[in-house]
């Protein structure tokens, strides 16, 4: 399999490309990155130091990888943080230009925007163009709670709720959506849930909430659910093996009391994760 991941990328740490690269090449995905934004940490160490690309360098090395003759063997595109929205509009460009090359490939969009406890954390016009252009043209797409309230414009309290407004977003285009750090009326205190909706089914996948504060896991969780949604076609098996691993991860790096996600440390858990939790029907 050859994924083309356009996000952002880390020096230290891992989030975006540093968060999603390596889980895929361990699980044997030839990976072609091409990086957003180059910073020195991520962004919620409140400083950080690096650059923004220019719209431009993404079209260019697309333009390099479409003359090496390779782009009708991309069998997807995974984009994530994007810094900004002409950076958004040249991933959508990339997006179009796979897709003509290969009509099979498929699109999947992590459309970052913030979460519960920071709210909006990307520049202004991002969540306008994730919600008006990203999310029609993405064929899978990963938004945690916070984001699918925007996306949708509906507010999430409850699973029929997070439900709904995921059927609002399917009717704007993708065919499957992860819901990811779901906590709803229904969800105990002690437990963190992911949904998954697709052509399927709908599906429910409980794990203990752990006492980490990290940035980077929904970069990974995106790249491996869109990888086990690539490789079994089923969104059950998908939210089963990519809650997983993802698990299996927080879990090492809670007990470590990391800040960063210990994804090197504890790379079994992409291959065979230590606990598995199976999905239920909802
Ligand atoms: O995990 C999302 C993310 C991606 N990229 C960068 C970030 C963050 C979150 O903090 O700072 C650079």
């Amino acid at each position: 399999m050859n994924l083309l991941s356009i996000q952002s990328h880390v020096a230290y740490g891992h989030v975006g490309n540093a968060s999603a690269v390596f889980p895929l090449q361990r699980l044997g995905v030839e990976v072609w990155p091409i990086h957003t934004v180059q910073f020195s940490n991520h962004t919620g160490y409140g400083a950080w130091r690096g650059q923004v690309f220019e719209a431009g360098a993404i079209g260019d090395l697309v333009e390099g990888i479409a003359e090496r003759g390779v782009l009708s063997r991309c069998d997807g595109v995974l984009s994530g943080y994007m810094g900004s929205a002409d950076i958004g509009a040249a991933i959508l460009d990339a997006v179009e230009r796979v897709k003509g090359a290969n009509a099979n490939a498929t699109y999947c969009c992590d459309p970052v925007i913030g979460d519960v406890g920071r709210g909006i954390f990307v520049r202004p016009g991002i969540p306008e163009f994730m919600r008006e252009r990203a999310v029609p043209a993405a064929d899978v797409i990963t938004p945690n709670q916070f984001e699918l309230e925007l996306l949708s414009g509906r507010s999430v309290a409850t699973l029929e709720e997070a439900v709904a407004a995921c059927d609002l977003l399917h009717r704007a285009g993708p065919a499957v959506i992860l819901v990811t750090s779901l906590h709803v009326r229904e969800t105990p205190p002690d437990s963190i849930d992911l949904l998954a909706s697709g052509p399927d089914g709908r599906f429910l996948v409980r794990t203990p909430r752990l006492d980490v504060a990290l940035n980077g896991a929904g970069d990974a969780i995106a790249a491996l659910f869109f990888f086990h949604v690539l490789r079994t076609g089923s969104t059950r098996a998908a939210i089963s093996a990519a809650a997983s691993s993802i698990y299996g991860v927080l879990a090492r790096t809670e007990k470590a009391q990391s800040r960063e996600l210990l994804l090197v440390e504890a790379q079994e858990e992409f291959v065979t994760p230590s606990r598995l939790f199976p999905a239920s029907v909802i």
